[in-house]
C-alpha cells in the first residue's frame, strides 16, 4: 500500500505513527494536494492528505477512516477497543487531537497571510480557545495515568501525542507545559517511542 502525504501534515503523521506501531510496510509518496499534476485528487476527490492507496488502487481517506481500516487490517497491537464505551472514549480522544490540530492549521495558515489580510483578533481568540479547552480536557482525562485510556497504549495516546507535537512545532509561543504537567509527561514518554521518533517531520 501507499501513503500519499507530506511530513508537515499532522494528520499524515498520525497515520504514519499507526503504520509504524503496527509494523505495516508501506510506500510513502510525498504528495502535496494542491500543486499541478498532484496525484491526490485522483484518489481523494476532496484533494486532501493523507490518502492511503490500497494495492487494489482504492483511495482511503480521511485520517480517522484510514486509522480504523489499519486497525482492522492488522490486529496487533490493537489501537481502538471493540467494546462500545471504550471505543467511543478512544475515538473521542482522536476527535480532540484532530480538533486541536485543525485549530493550529487554521492559525498557521492565517499567519502566513499579509497582516492586513489576516482575520480579526476575535477569530484568533476563537481558535485559541479550541486549543486551550482541548488541552484542558486532555489534561483532566489523562490525570496521573501513564496512558490516555484503559491502562495501555492506544489511538488515544497517538492522538494526544501528534497534536502536542504539532503544537510545539507550529505555535511555539504557546507555553502549554507548565499548566498541563500530565500532558507534558505524556509527551515526553511518547517522544521516546520509535513510532514517534521515526515520524518527526524533518
Ligand atoms: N480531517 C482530515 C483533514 C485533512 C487535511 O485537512 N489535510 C490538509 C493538510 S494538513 C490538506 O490536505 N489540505 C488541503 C486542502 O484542504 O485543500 C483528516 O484527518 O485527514
Amino acid at each position: 500500500m501507499k501513503l500519499l502525504g507530506v511530513d508537515a501534515s499532522p494528520y499524515v503523521r498520525k497515520v504514519r505513527i499507526v503504520l509504524e506501531e503496527k509494523q505495516i510496510p508501506y510506500e510513502y509518496v510525498q504528495a502535496r494536494p494542491s500543486v499541478p499534476d498532484s496525484p491526490v485528487p485522483q484518489f481523494n476527490p476532496l484533494a486532501k492528505i493523507p490518502v492511503l492507496v490500497t494495492d487494489a488502487g482504492k483511495g482511503i481517506y480521511d485520517s480517522p477512516v484510514i486509522v480504523e481500516y489499519l486497525d482492522m487490517l492488522v490486529s496487533e497491537p490493537p489501537l481502538i477497543p471493540i467494546e462500545a464505551e471504550a471505543r467511543v472514549e478512544v475515538k473521542r480522544w482522536e476527535a480532540l487531537g484532530d480538533g486541536i490540530a485543525d485549530a493550529i492549521v487554521a492559525i498557521s495558515h492565517e499567519r502566513r497571510k499579509p497582516q492586513d489580510k489576516q482575520d480579526t483578533p476575535e477569530w484568533y481568540q476563537k481558535q485559541r480557545l479550541k486549543i486551550d479547552r482541548g488541552l484542558t480536557a486532555m489534561e483532566q482525562a489523562l490525570s496521573g495515568n501513564e496512558f490516555c485510556h484503559g491502562g495501555r497504549f492506544s489511538l488515544a495516546d497517538i492522538a494526544a501525542g501528534y497534536a502536542l507535537g504539532y503544537l510545539d512545532r507550529v505555535l511555539r509561543d504557546i507555553q502549554w507545559r507548565p499548566s498541563h504537567p500530565n500532558l507534558a509527561r505524556l509527551a515526553g514518554r511518547l517522544g521516546e517511542r520509535e513510532s514517534f521518533r521515526k515520524t518527526v517531520p524533518v
